[in-house]
């Protein structure tokens, strides 16, 4: 491992918590490029479970460098709340650094994200209304407020007054909402600088000096492909870039100095939010997916879609990220469904496509053409090599392989550090 960028392969919650856990063992520094708290990363420490927003999933192992790249949207309520609950639970948080260029989230996010999602009606996103939308609209507006302002009292109040003025007019006018008070948030916001101060730092530099000294630096994914702003599901995606070029501009390393692309895959397809989601399964089996699998929302709670595993979907994240690997997740959920189906292609207007279209009409016609396979009965929780899979578990690997073009290279088939298989 030298540079290595772990993205969600699906629609998110593929379980990258989990592997980036895994990989950050042998990592020496691990970076979050993009999105904020809407992002909710499980990990398993022995019986302990973790569940992380903004810090990076490899905060549980002490000592390694952990930073909040440029990319990401920071909430430091929830910042501040994530570091004190790791605190308690004996987790030293001090090599963490943020970037001094991310941007900030602010209440008037969240409120604006809240009254967007209720105007937009039966076209609801399904956001997780942690304000990350409205942060990335003032990112790209040119009107953000930058970590980097907490440092500098003047500039955050001036910045704040200017944006607040704008603000509360839109959501007077528009929203029919009362708007924020100035001070109210200052208040709030200079206890919050105090804290993060001495955590804010020139992450870039950081993150260059780290590979330019050879070290290996694991960068972490948030959300999926299909959430991508360009690549996903538009407009039912999320503000960022999940894919693997987010990485590049999020943590400010050039793309000449990345190594390995690892696809974070579920054995199945979950969506949490609204959109298209073709091979989607409703019903009895819908329903086990979701049960065996605990497919509820880690940051929100909202019960998941789930359906069959997607091969089209999984194409496209291989050529979008120019995945070089897969890590399989949750192998061990499909047990005692039988038979299973994996999605090949999608029957539109009388002909099978096999590329994932970017029209939103057009998917919403596609009919998923499935491929009927068979299951297996046996617990697979305790399997810790390839050979330790009943054949058929096996098959269901291979097939997947041969129809994405991409070799699976590690297994989970339970949620802990060592219920993870290594291809060799
Ligand atoms: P947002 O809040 O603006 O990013 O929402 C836009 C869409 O992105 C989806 N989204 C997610 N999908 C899966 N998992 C996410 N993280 C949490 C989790 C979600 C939760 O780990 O379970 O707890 O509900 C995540 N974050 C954003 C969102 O559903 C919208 O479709
Ligand atoms: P992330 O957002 O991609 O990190 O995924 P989440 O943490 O939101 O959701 C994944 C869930 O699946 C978490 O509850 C994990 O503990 C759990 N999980 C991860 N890998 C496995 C696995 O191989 N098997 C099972 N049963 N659970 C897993
Ligand atoms: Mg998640």
């Amino acid at each position: 491992m030298a540079a290595v960028v772990l993205v969600g392969a699906q629609w998110g919650d593929e379980g990258k918590g989990k592997i980036t856990d895994y990989l950050a063992e042998k990592a020496e520094v691990v970076v979050r490029y993009q999105g904020g708290s809407n992002a909710g990363h499980t990990v398993m420490v022995g019986e302990q479970e973790f569940k992380l927003h903004l810090v990076p999933s490899g905060i549980l192992y002490p000592g390694k460098l952990c930073l909040i790249g440029n990319g990401v949207v920071v909430d430091p309520a929830v910042l501040v709340q994530e570091l004190d609950g790791l605190a308690e639970r004996g987790i030293d948080t001090s090599s963490l650094r943020i970037s001094d260029r991310a941007h900030l989230i602010l209440p008037y996010h969240k409120g604006l994200d809240a009254a967007e999602e209720e105007r937009r009606g039966e076209a609801q996103i399904g956001t997780t209304k942690r304000g990350i939308g409205p942060s990335y609209v003032d990112k790209t507006a040119r009107t953000g407020i930058r970590v980097g302002d907490l440092l500098d009292w003047e500039e955050f109040r001036g910045k704040l007054t200017r944006n607040l003025a704008a603000v509360n007019e839109v959501l007077a006018k528009i929203y029919d909402r009362p708007g924020y008070d100035l001070e109210v948030i200052l208040d709030e916001y200079t206890g919050y600088a105090r804290r993060l101060r001495p955590l804010i730092a020139d992450t870039v530099r950081l993150v260059n000096e780290a590979l330019k000294d050879g070290r290996r630096v694991l960068f972490e994914g948030a959300q999926g492909t299909l959430l991508d702003l360009d690549q996903g599901t538009y407009p039912f995606v999320t503000s960022s870039y999940p894919t693997a070029g987010g990485a590049c501009i999020g943590a400010g390393v050039g793309p000449t100095k990345i190594t390995k692309v690892l696809g974070v895959a579920k054995a199945y397809t979950t969506r949490v939010g609204a959109g298209p989601f073709p091979a989607e399964v409703t019903g009895r089996i819908g329903d086990t997916l979701r049960e065996q699998g605990r497919e509820y929302g880690t940051t929100t709670g909202r019960p998941r879609r789930c359906g069959w595993l997607d091969t089209v979907i999984l194409r496209h994240a291989a050529e979008v990220n120019g995945l070089t690997g897969i890590a399989l997740t949750k192998l061990d959920v499909l047990t005692g469904i039988d038979p299973l189906r994996i999605c090949t292609g999608y029957r539109y207007g009388g002909e099978i496509i096999r590329d994932f279209p970017a029209s939103l009409k057009v998917l919403q016609q596609c009919e998923p053409v499935y491929e009927e396979v068979p299951g297996w009965q046996e617990d697979i929780t305790a399997a810790r090599s390839l050979a330790d899979l009943p054949a058929a578990c096996r098959s269901y690997i291979r097939r997947l392989e041969e129809l994405v073009g991409v070799p699976v290279h590690l297994i989970a088939v339970g949620p802990r550090r060592d219920q993870t298989i290594v291809v060799e």
